[in-house]
């Protein structure tokens, strides 16, 4: 049985991982700011679930929750970095400069804050996993991926570069990188609430879902603790990387 924390716990991806930890006989700390979605989870899951409030763009607030947990939950065995969104699909320049504020807080600075929380004690312990959600557009650039993007390309480079200080240590760091996923509220946080621009990103498609995302971090918690894998980028077989955008005259 692992502790597993989990950042972004009251939906999508995180509620997912939540389940799945508890069905493989886990426990879970779940966090988010929703309160009542936390109450809700923690209804559902039972006693192997620590449900609390937590906002990662409040650095101090991650520091002291940390330190706080209950003392037979402190021994965090795997962290999930998931909290995150992207804000805004338009062009650069019609962007709103406090969405990009925001996605800095969350996608990079709230998942630095949690792993600067965390980390010291997993190299104490010499034994860890760092899960961290980047993504496609981390990788490949797409009209109004602006700063979500070079977000995720954030997380993919600080994975990696935590690895460079950890060789040689029993604690792994994987980033996870999915293509178009259903199952969440990314796209209608993306879209302010604009249920049909969030649909309309799914039509006639066959996305993966936040349960296949759960089964691959199932996959990477249960793999030996010498076997690191660096990055994995997953796509649904409606998706692919097509070709560089050439404007003609
Ligand atoms: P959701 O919007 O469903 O979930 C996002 C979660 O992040 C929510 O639980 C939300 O909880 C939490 N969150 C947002 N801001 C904060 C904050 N400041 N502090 C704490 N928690 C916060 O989206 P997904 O499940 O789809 O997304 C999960 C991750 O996966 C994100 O990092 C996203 O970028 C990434 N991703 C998603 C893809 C997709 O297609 N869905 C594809 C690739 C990557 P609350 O509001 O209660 O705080
Ligand atoms: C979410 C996937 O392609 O909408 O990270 O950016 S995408």
């Amino acid at each position: 049985m692992k502790t597993i924390l989990v950042t972004g716990a009251t939906s999508g991806f995180g509620a997912a991982f939540a389940r799945r930890f508890i069905q493989d006989g886990h426990r879970v700390i779940a966090t988010g700011r929703r309160v009542e979605r936390l109450t809700q989870l923690a209804e559902e899951l039972g006693k192997n679930l620590l449900a609390a409030p937590l906002d990662v763009t409040d650095a101090p607030a991650v520091a002291g929750f940390v330190a706080a947990l209950p003392t037979d939950w402190q021994a965090v065995d795997v962290l999930i970095n998931n909290a995150g969104l992207a804000l805004g699909q338009g062009p650069a320049w019609e962007a709103e400069l406090a969405d990009w504020d925001r996605m800095v807080a969350t996608n990079v600075s709230g998942l630095i804050h949690m792993t600067h929380a965390v980390l010291p004690a997993m190299v104490a312990r010499d034994n860890g996993l760092i899960i961290n959600l980047g993504s496609i557009a981390g990788v490949y650039p797409y009209p109004g991926g602006h700063v979500y993007g070079a977000s995720k390309a954030f997380v993919q480079q600080f994975s990696l570069n935590l690895r460079a200080d950890l060789v040689g240590r029993n604690i792994r760091v994987t980033d996870i990188e999915p293509g178009m996923v259903t199952g969440s509220e990314f796209s209608q946080v993306r879209f302010g609430g604009d249920s049909g621009r969030a649909a309309a990103v799914y039509a006639g498609t066959n996305p993966l879902t936040a349960e296949d995302i759960a089964e691959t971090a199932a996959w990477l918690v249960s793999l030996p603790a010498h076997v690191n894998i660096n990055r994995i980028e997953l796509m649904p077989t409606c998706q692919a990387n097509g070709a560089f955008a050439i404007k003609r005259t």
